[in-house]
């Protein structure tokens, strides 16, 4: 059975994009045994404010939860609540070349953004490939963008596999299921992101009502005036069609114009949100028991974590 490994980065209000992409497949996917690992030390690789970290890290806990990942089924774990992640990231880095990770786009991308370069945004891809080694896991949904990070974690393990005997599973990269990416609302060239300076393109999982419709109705479209699926030509008509077809489960019948469109859209995206807004709230009501969750996310995974350290401490050459 293929063990899956899913990321969320505590970095700000989730979003569409991340429900749509890689929530729901996770739900769809517990059959097979898999972590949600909430990325609180990759939060820490650009500016960060320490509370929101904190309090983001909760949040997403609270989301899965909301959202249906069953912590009986999947374990969801703080990153930095297992120590074995910074553990096994420090041998990983004893066979990975500056070189390899100087080249990394992401890296490069937002190291060129300006203000002080972090050392750990160079090496965040190596705790990547530590977040995945530890837990044997074998199978890792990953978009584009995060394509070349799984690379760069195969090229690790088979390295050290080599250089030091089978010690690693050695990951592969799956299209997650549905894989729909999901378009800022204001500018569909790019992807609906925690991150964009403005919230007119963003759907927050928790939004009110009120405050979606207004997303929704203000959503950059074009001036065809056909409801047509052309990802090139009608970039944001399109992605509202893909978020209808994902919200609702089908294709929508006969839609005249834009504004019928967006009603659509809007009562879909809420009739998944709704419920997923509720639960939030009830769950809201006890920190305790998403803290508990977490607990026994760690006591599921540490074990094997700490069997992988022993193994990879015990090949590089350190004493027991
Ligand atoms: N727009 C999107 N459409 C579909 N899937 C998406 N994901 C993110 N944005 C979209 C998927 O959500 C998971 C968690 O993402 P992340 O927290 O690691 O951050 P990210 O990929 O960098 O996404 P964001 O939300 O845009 O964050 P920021 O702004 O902080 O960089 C991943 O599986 C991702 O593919």
């Amino acid at each position: 059975m293929h063990r899956r490994l899913t990321g969320f980065q505590p970095t700000g209000n989730l979003h569409l994009g991340n429900l749509i992409g890689a929530m729901r497949p996770l739900v769809a996917a517990q059959d097979r045994p898999s972590i949600a690992m909430i990325a609180d030390l990759h939060a820490l690789t650009m500016e960060h404010n320490p509370d929101a970290v904190r309090a983001n890290t909760l949040t997403v806990a609270t989301v899965l939860l909301a959202a249906g990942v069953d912590p009986q089924r999947t374990a969801i774990i703080a990153q930095s609540q297992v120590s074995e992640h910074t553990g096994l990231h420090y041998l990983l880095e004893c066979v990975t070349g500056f070189g390899e990770a100087a080249r990394m786009i992401q890296f490069k991308e937002k190291s060129a953004a300006g203000g002080p370069v972090r050392l750990s945004l160079l090496t965040y891809p190596v705790l990547m490939a530590a977040d995945i080694l530890l837990h044997d896991i074998d199978e890792v949904p990953v978009g584009e963008d995060q394509s070349q990070h799984l690379e760069l974690a195969r090229t690790i393990a088979t390295r050290f596999n080599t250089r030091y005997g089978e010690t690693f599973v050695v990951p592969e990269g799956v299209r997650p299921e549905s894989a729909a990416r999901i378009m800022d609302l204001a500018d569909p060239s790019r992807k609906m992101s925690k991150s964009a300076p403005s919230p007119a393109g963003r759907i927050g999982l928790l939004d009110p009502p009120e405050t979606i419709r207004k997303v929704i109705a203000r959503a950059v479209t074009d001036t065809a005036g056909v409801v047509r699926h052309d990802r090139e030509g009608q970039p944001g008509v399109t992605n509202l069609l893909e978020i209808l077809r994902a919200c609702s489960g089908r294709d929508p019948g006969e839609l005249t114009s834009y504004g019928a469109l967006k009603r659509e859209v809007t009562d879909a995206v809420e009739a998944v949100l709704a419920p997923i807004r509720s639960r939030h709230a009830e769950l809201s009501q006890d920190p305790s028991h998403v803290r508990k969750i977490l607990a026994e996310g760690k006591a599921y995974v540490q074990p094997r974590a700490a069997e992988t350290v022993r193994r990879a401490r015990a090949a590089i050459g350190l004493l027991d």
